[in-house]
Parts: structure tokens; sequence; C-alpha cells
């Protein structure tokens, strides 16, 4: 059937509706499995409004009012774009909040399974500030890390225990006390929990052992993000309790991370209204189903970003951006200005945020010293939390080393010191050398005759 004639309007100014405020505005790449594009765009916005693949007999003109409306389609481009009315959003019984779960089942939901559409993503949506008014948005971020730490600038150099699994307790908090000897932040890995040969109690205790000691040989605050994931609300305020308890005196050196890509966000709201003074840490393990560039349905990690941001995230996963080990490129440094600019250029909507707290960059994925420096130039910046896991596990001489050998690298960026001069200097980051011979084969060939150990 077609319904353009209801659920199409190209005659709609995007500039007009952004000046309104009354829409949550939407990009898709878009191509229909038959027939006319804008037939097809016009039942993918029905079925992601008011509507179905028929007229249905209780429709009255209130629901026609807030009909989700097709103002743009490029059949060649395979482009389309989507106004949808902000009364069609779910809002909180509790507090009239809105919630990102509805926007995913609007946006994203069954329109990424219809018959007639071959396939449709979801490249970049634009919240009005009324909308984003009713978002939750961060309490915390990097400044609320720093500060604990007794600086004013990042990076916050940090690492991931590795092996992922498999270390018992008392390892495990080894492996922490050997890299804050000399780096700032640990995270768990995103599978480590309360496994049997690792009960969380008896992990935990160790490591806030481990942070104790830690504290007391350097002189330094260390953080933990702890990873509290887990499908039931109560069990994630459960892990909460149970991790502030353990760290005692050193409980505002913990953040919470969550796996909200695959716990969803009902998850990261939990943690996120129950304990606003704790850093959230957003990982996003399994985005990569749908934000690959190679996946042709979903949304992109720059959606994701902005979700996170409106959740209340403190930092997510923004990736190495090509200089790491997970697919990624130079541009994603915008899904980062999305979580930390107050004014933040997507590929289709420039998105203000009107004063929402600033979410931060999380660093990961293969980075090590060799790496940083091209990352930080992509960048631009360095208010980052890094996370180093084979970076610091992986040097030659151990964490201690391998984090030193970091701290170096982001003292050399700063400073225009080119790496393998800076290398000359400091045999951590000689050592990270002979640590990562390929990358540095492939980023600074000729090093072998360069550095002497
Ligand atoms: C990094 C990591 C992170 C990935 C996730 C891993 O370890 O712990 O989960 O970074 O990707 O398991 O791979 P390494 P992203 O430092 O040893 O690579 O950060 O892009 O979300
Ligand atoms: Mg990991």
């Amino acid at each position: 059937m077609d319904q353009s004639n209801r659920y199409a309007d190209l005659d709609l100014d995007e500039a007009s509706l952004i000046a309104q405020g009354r829409h949550v505005l939407a990009a898709y790449a878009m191509r229909p499995k038959r027939g006319s594009y804008l037939v097809a765009a016009a039942h993918f916005a029905a079925e992601s409004s008011t509507g179905t693949n028929v007229e249905v007999f209780t429709t009255d003109d209130f629901t026609r009012g807030v009909d989700a409306l097709v103002y743009h389609a490029d059949a060649d481009a395979g482009l389309m774009k989507i106004a949808f009315p902000l009364d069609l959003f779910d809002r909180n019984v509790t507090d009239g909040k809105a919630m990102v779960a509805s926007i995913l089942t609007l946006l994203v939901g069954n329109n990424q399974g219809m018959d007639d559409i071959a396939h449709a993503k979801l490249l970049d949506f634009y919240a009005p500030p009324e909308f984003l008014r009713l978002f939750d948005g961060p309490t915390a971020n990097i400044h609320t890390l720093l500060a604990v730490l007794g600086r004013d600038a990042g990076p916050i150099l940090g690492t991931i225990i590795k092996p992922k699994l498999g270390l018992r307790p008392q390892p495990f908090a080894e492996a922490c006390y050997g890299f804050w000897l000399s780096g700032d932040f640990i995270k768990n890995d995103e599978p480590q929990g309360n496994q049997p040969f690792a009960p969380m109690r008896e992990t935990v205790r160790a490591v806030a052992d481990a942070m104790a000691r830690a504290q007391d040989v350097t002189g330094e605050a260390k953080l933990f993000s702890a990873n509290v994931t887990a499908d039931d609300p109560a069990e994630i305020l459960a892990r909460c309790d149970l991790i502030l308890e353990a760290f005692g005196d050193n409980a505002s050196h913990v953040a919470f991370l969550v796996d909200g890509f695959v716990a969803g966000p009902t998850a990261v709201a939990t943690v996120r209204r129950n304990h606003p003074g704790h850093f959230l840490h957003y990982h996003r393990a399994g985005h990569g189903a749908i934000t690959s560039r190679q996946s042709q349905r979903g949304y992109t990690a720059l959606v994701l970003a902005k979700l996170a941001r409106m959740m209340g995230a403190s930092g997510l996963h923004t990736g190495g951006m090509g200089f790491g080990k997970m697919e990624g490129s130079p541009a994603d440094r915008a899904t980062a200005d999305m979580l930390d600019h107050d004014l933040a250029e997507g590929p289709y909507y420039r998105q203000p945020w009107h004063g929402m707290t600033p979410a931060t960059p999380i660093v990961s994925g293969g980075m090590n010293a060799l790496r940083l420096p091209g990352f930080f130039d992509n960048l631009g910046h360095a208010e980052v939390i890094l996370t180093a896991g084979g970076g610091a596990f992986g040097h030659l001489d151990g964490p201690a080393a391998g984090a030193r050998s970091l701290r170096a690298a982001v003292a050399a960026w700063r400073s225009g010191t080119p790496l393998l001069d800076a290398a000359k200097g400091d045999r951590d980051l000689a050592r990270a050398f002979a640590s990562f011979p390929h990358d540095a084969d492939v980023l600074f060939p000729g090093w072998r005759d360069l550095i002497v150990f």
C-alpha cells in the first residue's frame, strides 16, 4: 500500500524543523527490496511511528498528528531522513523523564525487519533541547577521576587485566598491584565478574588490598573500574554495594563498568541513577555487530555515543580510531567529539548539547606506547582515559614498565619530540619497541638501527 501521501512530506524544511524543536530527526542509509523508494520510506516511517502496512480503523485525527514523516528521500544516494514528533517518545511514570529504550524502539525497532526494506541503518539523529532535557546525562566524567588523582589534566593511563579470564583472585590482585606501581587506572576486562574460580567477594577484597598497598608505596591515588554488568538490576546493585564495601576508604577511587550494549539501557540507568557520584564506565562489547562498517543495519558508533551521553555514561569506549586493533578510522574522532563537545558535528546533524555534562572518550583496543603519538595527533588532545591491556602486560619488562612507557610516549607527544628520539633516552620506551616489534616495523621503519638497549 502506498502511504506516501500520509507518511512523507518532502516540502518540510530541515532548518525549520530544527528551529521549531518539536521533532527528533533521523538520517538513514536505506535501500528498498523492491518498488518505489518513497513508498518504502513512507512504510518505514509508518512502522516506526503510528502505522502499519494497512490503514487501521482506530486511527483518528490526533493519531495523524504524531505520524513520523519522511522529509528527504534520495533513491540514488540511498538516503532518507525522517522527522519523529516528540510526543511519540515514551515517558517514565515515576518522573516524566524520557528513555533510550523508547528511542531505540522507534528509530531502530520493528523497522529493522521489514520485508520490503533490504536494509536500513541509522547514521545520525538530532535531539532538540526540549527532548535532551528529559535525559539524565552524565554526573561524573574524567574530571571526577582527575580530582581523585589530584591532577588537572589527562590522560589517565590505564590497563585491562589480562588474561581476560582464568586468573584466580590473588594472581589477579598481584597483576593490579604490578601495574599500579606506575599506572593510574585498571578496568576489569568485560567478561570478568563472579566466575567460580574467582569469586567476586574474594577478588574484589584482594584488589582493594592491592590498591591500598600500591597507594602506600607510590604515594599516589589509584583507580579501579569494576565490572557490575548483570541481567538483573538487583544483582547490579548488589555488586556495587559489595565493591564499595570492600574498597572502604578508597570507595571514591572506584568506577562502575557496565557493558551497555549487551546489558542495555536498563543496566546503564540502574548504575547512573543509584550511584551518581561514581564514574560510569560504558564498555561497548558487541556493538560491532551493528555499528561495523560491514553492517548495513542497526546504527553507527556515533549514534551509540550520543545515546550513551544522554543515558548518563561518564565515559564510553571510542576505539583506537584506526591506530589500534579494532576496526576504526581517524574519522572516528567525531564519535569522541560527540561525547565531550558542547556543539558536535555528526555526519548529518549538528548537535548542540546545551550544557549537558560531557562524557569522556575511553581509548582502548590494541593501544601501546608506539601507537599513541599518531593517535593523539589525530584526536588533537589527550583528555581521555587510555586503557592498554596488551600494551601494558605485553611489555617485555612487565606492566609497571609498560605503564611507564605509555607515560613517556604521552610526554614525547606533548613536547613534540619524535618517539624514536624520546626512546633513545628512555629505557621503558626503548623496550616498548622491542616488545611490539611488528608495530615498530610498520610505524618506525629503521628503528632497529637507531635504538640500543
Ligand atoms: C582491549 C579490550 C577492550 C577493547 C574493546 C579487549 O584490550 O579490553 O575490550 O578495546 O574495543 O578486550 O580487546 P587490549 P573498544 O588493550 O589488550 O587490546 O575499546 O573499541 O570498544
Ligand atoms: Mg576487553
